[in-house]
């Protein structure tokens, strides 16, 4: 019985005795010791009132037990929807609400905040923790380490990851079998990834980049990962000796930079480093490069299309590029308006195609429908042009969308909590340039005539709704926000006037007027 990713990335190493997962504390866990806790996770699935098809939400930190539930969904046929440990309890209960999710993950810590939620979802309710602990660790205890698979053809679901849209309403993101087992191995191939190699896996768990590049592409091979929790310079500069390849968004590569204790005796035996989710400043790849002898091999994707693009393993790795269409992934370049192709050297939107392309937003045929053509390309609202020589190099957005430290916000989003708040006519927020980050959130508020908005309480009402990572590092008091002709607000206008606000001697003050 078929099960793509069970058959390609899991099956072959069910029963290895070689090492897959290297803790912090020291611990090596075998392949085959891995799968074994993964079948118990599968197997605590029918006692959770989960059946093949249904979804489960996970809101939970990143450790081996977490990973384990992740592919004991995928053996049990369970949709799998991961969720940024940052959201706030009502940004995951919207979540919860439009996956109909029929169960619930989450810590001890956060359980009696989602312990109404959960009930007015009619979810069950259930805690992982690291240490094994949690009730949900406690009942994969308690079953059998051999599981059976469930069958599951290439088109079904095997994982639902949200995206905020311009909206301000997320979308859930349709990944099916076929989308994440074929990106998988086409990156493995492509990055000459081996049963080798050992990667330094410091990214979150609950996004593309960190769950389906970096961990999919290891399975693909059987390779092993140093599993850390988070991004620390510190860990990664004691156990990158380790490794041989690493993945991260920019901001890993400027934090390493900026590390005195980043020299040779750390990166020495590394083999290839890998960045995405965010632009790579051609500035940093070639600082790294005259660090470190090594070139950053750059790739881009996004959650509808795992990976669509990457620069060479082998041939020349262009800065401020990212390369070339995956194999079996078909690119086209097309004006906004028109959706006519554009000459090479043009700019225009980025169209994908390719077994590496989503199903379709859940529950939103209209939303799918804009986005996604009946020719199967994907439209990404990505601005790209290609060079002569076949590169593509990305150079704006055509979505209103900031990036952090590689997670995305939708200004709408923030938008629509600001204009709720007394004394606000309007709100613009808008991404600025930051050194740490590659952008941050500004928010730009038109004060209601006579009003004045209390900037404090601006701050409550972000606080108590979305995640830190959304929330503005600064707020800019207005008269009137600055509009053309057709009564539209001019973003760009205030990126050019507010542009340098993180230049390092204006950033203390955080409600500047
Ligand atoms: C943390 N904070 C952030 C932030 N990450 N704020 C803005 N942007 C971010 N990315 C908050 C923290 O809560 C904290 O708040 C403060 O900023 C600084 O904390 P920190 O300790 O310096 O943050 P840190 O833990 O180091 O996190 C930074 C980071 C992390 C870059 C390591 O954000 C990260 O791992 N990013 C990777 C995101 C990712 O995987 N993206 C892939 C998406 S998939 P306070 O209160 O202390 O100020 C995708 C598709 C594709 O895009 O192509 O890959
Ligand atoms: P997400 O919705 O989190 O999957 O983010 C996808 C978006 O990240 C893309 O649409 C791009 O705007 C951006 N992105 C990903 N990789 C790169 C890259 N290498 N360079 C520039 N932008 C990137």
């Amino acid at each position: 019985m078929p099960n793509l990713i069970f058959d390609s990335l899991m099956r072959p190493w069910l029963f290895a005795d070689t090492p897959f997962l290297h803790m912090e504390n020291g611990e090596v866990i075998s392949h085959k010791a891995f799968f074994r806790r993964v079948a118990q996770f599968a197997n605590a699935m029918p006692a959770l009132g989960l059946a093949a098809g249904d979804r489960l939400a996970a809101q939970v930190d990143k450790s081996d037990e977490t990973l384990a539930l992740y592919l004991g969904c995928i053996q049990a046929g369970i949709v799998f929807l991961p969720l940024n440990t940052a959201y706030t309890a009502s940004e995951v209960a919207y979540f919860l609400e439009d996956s109909g999710a029929k169960a619930m993950i989450c810590t001890d810590a956060k359980r009696s905040d989602m312990e109404p939620i959960a009930k007015r979802c009619e979810a069950a309710l259930l805690t992982l923790q690291p240490d094994g602990c949690g009730s949900l660790n406690q009942m994969a205890d308690r079953q059998a380490n051999t599981a059976n698979v469930a069958d599951r053809a290439a088109d079904d679901l095997a994982a639902l990851l949200y995206t905020s849209g311009t909206t301000g309403r997320s979308k859930g993101a349709m990944l099916t079998h076929k989308n994440l087992a074929s990106n998988a191995q086409a990156l493995k191939e492509l990055w000459q990834i081996s049963a080798d190699d050992v990667l330094l896996h410091a990214l979150p768990i609950y996004h593309t980049h960190g769950l389906f590049v970096a961990t999919f592409t290891t399975l693909a091979a059987g390779g092993s990962m140093i599993f850390l929790p988070k991004f620390d310079v510190d860990a990664i500069c004691a156990l990158m000796p380790k490794a041989t390849t690493m993945m991260g968004v920019p901001t890993f590569y400027t934090r390493l930079l900026d590390a005195g204790g980043f020299t040779k005796d750390v990166f020495g035996k590394m083999r290839l480093f890998v960045s995405g989710s965010a632009p790579l400043l051609a500035e940093t790849h070639m600082q790294f490069q005259d660090r470190t002898g090594h070139r950053i091999l750059e790739r881009y994707g996004m959650t509808e299309t795992n990976m669509s693009t990457s620069n060479p393993y082998d041939g020349e790795r262009r800065p401020g590029t990212v390369g070339f269409p995956l194999p079996g992934v078909e690119i086209r370049i097309t004006c906004p308006e028109t959706g006519k192709h554009v000459s090479d050297g043009e700019i225009g939107v980025l169209e994908v195609r390719g077994d590496n392309v989503f199903a379709g937003y859940w529950n939103m045929p209209k939303k799918t429908k804009e986005e996604l053509r009946d020719d199967g390309f994907f439209i990404t609202g990505d601005l790209v042009s290609k060079d002569k020589d076949g590169y593509v190099q990305i150079v704006g957005r055509g979505k209103d969308l900031i990036i952090s430290g590689g997670f995305n916000i939708y200004p709408k989003e923030v938008e629509l909590v600001l204009d709720a708040q007394p004394g606000v006519l309007e709100t613009a927020v808008i991404g600025v340039p930051h050194a740490d980050f590659g952008e941050t959130v500004v928010a730009v508020v038109a004060r209601q005539q006579g009003q004045e908005p209390d900037c404090e309480q601006l701050e409550t009402a972000i606080v108590q709704d979305l995640a830190r990572f959304k929330h503005p590092r600064k707020y800019v008091v207005v008269d009137a926000l600055p509009r053309n002709a057709m009564g539209k607000v001019q973003k760009n206008s205030l990126r050019s006037e507010y542009g340098d606000l993180f230049a390092p001697n204006l950033a203390n003050n955080k409600f500047g007027m």
